[in-house]
C-alpha cells in the first residue's frame, strides 16, 4: 500500500530560498535555460534586474492607491466587476468571496482610456499611468516569454511562438490592482482567530503568463504540492513571475500553471498590480513537440483562447479547469 507523506512533510522539504530569483541582466541563453528550469520545477520566479523603469512603476502605485482612497460610491462608479470593473470582495461570478478590493481593466488602450473617465478625477493622468505600466510590463512578458522559447530549444525562426500571442492587436490580456485591508488592531486571543484571513483565495491563472508586483507587504503565497504552501516574501524591486494555464496547455504539462492565493494577514495594506498575458479569443491553444521536451503525449485537447474563458467564468475559482480538456489516453502531439 502507498502512503501519501503527511504535508508537513512536504512542506518541509521546499523553503522560500528554494524560489528561483532570475537575475534578467545576465548572458541570455543562461537566463533562457534558468527561466525554463523554474517554469517546470514550480511555475514560478521573480525577476531582479528587469529594466521596467521606477517611475512608470511608482506612478501607478501612487494612481492606484488614490483610486482605493475614495469614497466607495465613487468607487463604484468604476461599474461592478463584470468582468471589467471595481469589485469589493466578490470574486468572479459563482460564490467566491475574499478580504480583497480591486479594479480589474482590459489592458488596451482604448479600452483604458474610455474607462479612466469613470474612474479617476484626473483621467488623463489615471490612464497615462496604466498605459505606461501596462507597455513595460508587456514588454517584460514578451522578452521573458521569447527567453522561454528559446530555453525550450525552439528554432531562431519561430522563438516568437509565445509572445506574437500577445502582441497580437486583439490580445484579450488583463490588468488588476488589488488593494487588500489590514488587520485590525485587536487583542492576540482575537488576533490569533484572524490568523488565516483569505485576500484572495487558492486559483490557477488561466492566462499564459502573470507578472505581478506587490508593495513591500507580504501575503503571496504558491503551492507547489497540494496542502503545501511557501510564503513568498514581498520585494518591491522585483516581480514575480508565474505560468498560467495555457502556458501549461502548450507545454503539455511540461510547465506547470502554479496554484497560489494571497493572505490578508499584515498590520499593513498590501497592494498588487498583476499583468495577465492572455492570446486573442480566437487563438488556438494546442501543445506543438518543439515545445514539450521529451514529452510526445498530448495532455490536453486543443481549444481556442475564447472556450477556455468561458469554461473559466463558469466555474469556481479554486477549480482545477485544465482537467476538463484532457485528450483522450494515448493521443500523441502533432
Ligand atoms: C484569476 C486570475 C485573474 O485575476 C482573473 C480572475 C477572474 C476574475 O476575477 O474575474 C476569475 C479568476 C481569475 C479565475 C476563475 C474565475 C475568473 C474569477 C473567477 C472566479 C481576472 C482571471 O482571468 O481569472
Amino acid at each position: 500500500m502507498v502512503v501519501a507523506a503527511p504535508p508537513q512533510i512536504l512542506a518541509e522539504k521546499i523553503r522560500e530560498t528554494d524560489l528561483p530569483i532570475i537575475d534578467l541582466s545576465g548572458e541570455r541563453s543562461e537566463v533562457s535555460k534558468l527561466i525554463v528550469k523554474a517554469c517546470e520545477e514550480f511555475g514560478f520566479f521573480k525577476v531582479t534586474n528587469h529594466g521596467v523603469s521606477q517611475d512608470v512603476i511608482n506612478e501607478m502605485e501612487a494612481e492606484s492607491f488614490r483610486f482605493f482612497a475614495r469614497p466607495a460610491a465613487e468607487k463604484q462608479l468604476a461599474g461592478p466587476a463584470n468582468p471589467y470593473g471595481y469589485g469589493c470582495k466578490n470574486i468572479g461570478f459563482n460564490g467566491d468571496f475574499g478580504e480583497v478590493e480591486y479594479l480589474l481593466l482590459s489592458a488596451n488602450f482604448l479600452s483604458i482610456s474610455h474607462r479612466s473617465k469613470s474612474i479617476s478625477n484626473d483621467p488623463l493622468k489615471f490612464s497615462s499611468a496604466v498605459c505606461g505600466y501596462v507597455e513595460a510590463v508587456r514588454g517584460l512578458a514578451c522578452e521573458i516569454l521569447d527567453m522561454m522559447a528559446e530555453g525550450v530549444g525552439v528554432p531562431q525562426a519561430s522563438s516568437s511562438v509565445f509572445s506574437s500571442l500577445i502582441r497580437a492587436v486583439d490580445n484579450d490580456s488583463v490588468f488588476r490592482l488589488n488593494h487588500y485591508p489590514p488587520l485590525r488592531e485587536a487583542p492576540d486571543h482575537v488576533r490569533r482567530h484572524h490568523h488565516h484571513r483569505v485576500g484572495f483565495g487558492e486559483h490557477s491563472d488561466p492566462q499564459l503568463l502573470t507578472i505581478l508586483r506587490s508593495n513591500n507587504v507580504g501575503g503571496l503565497q504558491i503551492s507547489p504540492e497540494d496542502g503545501v504552501w511557501i510564503p513568498v516574501s514581498a520585494d518591491p524591486t522585483s516581480f514575480s513571475v508565474n505560468v498560467g494555464d495555457a502556458l501549461q496547455a502548450m507545454t503539455s504539462g511540461r510547465f506547470v500553471s502554479v496554484r497560489h492565493r494571497a493572505l490578508a494577514n499584515s498590520q499593513e495594506v498590501r497592494m498588487s498590480m498583476a499583468y495577465f498575458a492572455a492570446p486573442p479569443l480566437h487563438a488556438r491553444i494546442a501543445a506543438q513537440p518543439e515545445l514539450t521536451g521529451r514529452r510526445r503525449e498530448c495532455l490536453y485537447r486543443p481549444f481556442t483562447w475564447g472556450e477556455y474563458k468561458t469554461v473559466t467564468y463558469s466555474l469556481r475559482l479554486g477549480e482545477r479547469r485544465l482537467n476538463r480538456f484532457k485528450a483522450d489516453e494515448g493521443d500523441e502531439i502533432i
